[in-house]
């Protein structure tokens, strides 16, 4: 057998909810490509779902509870992650939030609140992460990030996330010009819709689903799976001289200027 892709690296994950979060598709394919992964759980009642999907890489994979509005436990979490390892290579940032009202009806009745905690939970949370991990980074790593078309194209009730996701994206782009001397790469995917438990709290996501369907040059939705092999990508070698941009695993749908008729 060959040399697994990730063998020896040691990967933070942030943003596994349960079997269907797209950071749990990213950790399979991290630890099947031979990383060994440590998890954040954002709090008391989603730890035993993602004890468990940790439990499936062996009985000491390691976890620990970190919201990332909250610098104190980003603290505490990388006070945790020092305590195991005195070297990390990865790092998954698959987090974020906005308050529900804020997708629902226009943009322009985005509350100061909404867009605060947006921005904090959706944007913000990368840079702190960051700059927490670089220490452990001595030699180089590589950061990956999810975004989504909104960030660039107007989506339909997205609103206040689309902004999130556009200063997320520029946020990579100066990440990775702060970071790039010191071999550390920062990249976002563009994913499209996946039936997660983020998008399945979204009015009219099935339907968002079938336009994906209908309207992409493959004819299909993106799997989880194929996520995972975009994450292994980009933080492999073999995209080495890949940062500072948004890689879109998407179907090739924001290809397309016209979408099928009716
Ligand atoms: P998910 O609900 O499975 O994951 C979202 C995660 O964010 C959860 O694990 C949740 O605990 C975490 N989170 C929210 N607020 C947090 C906080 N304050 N502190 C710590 N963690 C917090 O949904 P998902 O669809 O897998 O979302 C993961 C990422 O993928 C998000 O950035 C989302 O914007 C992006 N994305 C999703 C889709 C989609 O269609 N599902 C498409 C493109 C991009
Ligand atoms: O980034 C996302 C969704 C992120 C998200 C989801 C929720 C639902 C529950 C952020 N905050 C919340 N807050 C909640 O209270 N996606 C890319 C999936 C998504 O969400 C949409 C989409 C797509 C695609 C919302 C409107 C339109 C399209």
């Amino acid at each position: 057998m060959s040399y697994p892709i990730l063998a020896g690296k040691t990967g933070i994950v942030f943003g596994v909810a349960n079997r269907r979060s797209i950071a749990w598709g990213i950790a399979q394919a991290w630890a099947e490509a031979g990383a060994k992964l440590i998890f954040n759980y954002q709090g008391e009642r989603i730890k035993d779902n993602v004890e468990e999907l940790a439990a499936t890489f062996g009985p000491d994979t390691m976890l620990h509870p970190c919201d990332v509005s909250s610098d104190a436990e980003i603290d505490s979490f990388f006070d945790f992650v020092q305590s195991k390892t005195s070297t990390v290579d990865l790092l998954l940032h698959s987090v974020a939030f906005a308050p529900k009202e804020a997708l629902e009806g226009r943009f322009i009745d985005t509350s100061r609140e909404a867009f605060r905690m947006a921005h904090d939970i959706s944007a913000y949370s990368l840079v702190g992460v960051t700059r927490k991990a670089v220490p452990l980074m001595p030699h180089g790593g590589s950061i990956v990030t999810m975004s989504y078309y909104g960030a660039e194209k107007v989506v339909p009730h997205y609103n206040v996330m689309g902004v999130a996701k556009a200063a997320l994206e520029a946020s990579v782009r100066y990440l990775a010009a702060d970071l790039g001397r010191q071999k550390i790469r920062v990249n976002a995917i563009s994913a499209g819709p996946v039936n997660t438990l983020a998008a399945r709290g979204i009015s009219g996501f099935t339907k968002m689903l079938n336009h994906y369907e209908k309207n992409s040059p493959t004819g299909r939705n993106v799997t989880l799976a194929e996520l995972g092999a975009a994450g292994v990508f980009l933080a492999s070698d073999a995209a080495a001289s890949i940062t500072g941009q948004t890689l879109y695993v998407d179907g090739g749908y924001s290809i397309m200027g016209m979408n099928h008729p009716e």
